[in-house]
């Protein structure tokens, strides 16, 4: 399969490094406004097409599928030229700025009869992965209560300075995979409470955000921060908490997994560090591998993908509704957004 990807900055790189990991994938065209960034991706990559606009890009055509790789202003008008091109998409996170343009990127994708997935990879990382398999088999019982915690003091902004200067930080960017991880382990929500704020004060949107999930038949606490300087320095680790009716679970610090039912099994569930991953980021790195073999073997086998843009819409409506919750001070129905 033939891919071509459009945005070749900070997190495009491990993208790159993934799609050369996976057997039957090729990416022949790269496409980016900066041509700096752009030439050196081609040439460490040995990408020979390079192209500064999208739509030379798609007219000279090529490729089966594209992964867009910018930040969420663009994906709206990246993708309906992808779908006006026939080709399938995998996009990145934040799929969008607001559900209207969310929704309209799935509807292009359906009447293109295309695959549209989005890049919501945290849910995909080897020790998520481990904890959903055991509370799925019924290692637990019915879970009836989480806490999906992230917390760090983690230097983001160097490599990501945009995320300073938005007036939406912590939920948008980072507590939106968190509140997939709770989807993922609890299902769709029906109500939410939040309160957000910023601790640091050389960044423009909130850096902490606490929040309170009704699922159907359990309750959860998503909490977020950037500003936990703590021992250890967890970063990019998601922890959990999950009660059942026969157990628990926990993934403490360390990816150690605790399972606590008639016996307790610990278990050892640090990801691999790929030949091309740096630690700490490695766990994130792990699961850009597992997301993009996920949607080259949906393309393959006509599956719709876990984590597609119309299951995207979910989440991204709690990143709405949290929003709102916090701002008005009360409880908000995601579905009614
Ligand atoms: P970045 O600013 O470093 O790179 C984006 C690149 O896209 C830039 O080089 C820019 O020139 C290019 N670009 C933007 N609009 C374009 C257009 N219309 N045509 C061609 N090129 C265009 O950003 P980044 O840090 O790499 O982040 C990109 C996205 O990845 C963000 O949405 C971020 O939230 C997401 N991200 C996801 C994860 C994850 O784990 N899924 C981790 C980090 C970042
Ligand atoms: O952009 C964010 C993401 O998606 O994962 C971690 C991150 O790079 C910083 O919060």
């Amino acid at each position: 399969m033939k891919g071509a990807l459009i945005g070749c900055g900070f997190f495009a790189q491990n993208q790159l490094h993934a799609w050369r990991d996976i057997d039957g994938v090729d990416i022949v065209a790269l496409c980016d406004q900066n041509a700096e960034r752009l030439g050196q991706s081609a040439g460490d990559f040995g990408i020979e097409r390079t192209y500064a606009d999208a739509a030379d890009m798609f007219a000279a055509g090529g490729f089966d599928f594209v992964d867009i790789a910018t930040t969420a202003p663009s994906h709206l008008p990246l993708v309906k030229m992808a779908t006006d091109a026939g080709v399938h998409i995998i996009c990145q996170k934040p799929f969008a700025q607001n559900l209207p343009d969310a929704r309209a990127m799935v509807a292009a994708a359906h009447s293109a009869n295309k695959t549209l997935m989005v890049h919501e990879n945290f849910r995909w990382q080897s020790p998520i992965q481990a904890a959903l398999k055991a509370v799925k088999s019924g290692a637990i019982g019915d879970p009836f209560f989480g806490r999906f915690s992230f917390r760090s003091g983690y230097d983001v902004f160097s490599g990501q300075p945009y995320l300073a200067e938005g007036a939406r930080f912590i939920i948008e960017d980072l507590g939106i995979h968190i509140l997939d991880i709770a989807r993922a382990f609890l299902g769709d929500v029906s109500q939410i409470s939040a309160t957000t704020q910023r601790i640091n004060p050389n960044i423009k949107g909130e850096d902490v955000a606490t929040m309170l999930l009704t699922h159907h038949g359990a309750t959860s606490v998503v909490d977020c921060s950037y500003a936990t300087r703590r021992a250890p320095e967890t970063f990019p680790q998601t922890l959990l908490e999950i009660d059942g009716t026969d157990g628990t679970l926990r993934l403490d610090a360390g990816y150690k997994l605790t399972i606590s039912g008639a016996q307790t099994v610990v278990r050892d569930v640090s990801p691999p560090v790929l030949s091309w991953a740096q630690t700490p980021w490695h766990n994130i790195q792990e699961s850009v591998l597992a997301i993009q073999q996920h949607f080259i073997d949906c393309i393959a086998s006509g599956r719709t993908p876990r984590t597609s843009g119309a299951d995207n819409l979910q989440t991204l409506a709690l990143v709405e509704a949290a929003y709102l919750s916090a701002a008005e001070g009360r409880t908000v129905s995601p579905r009614a957004l």
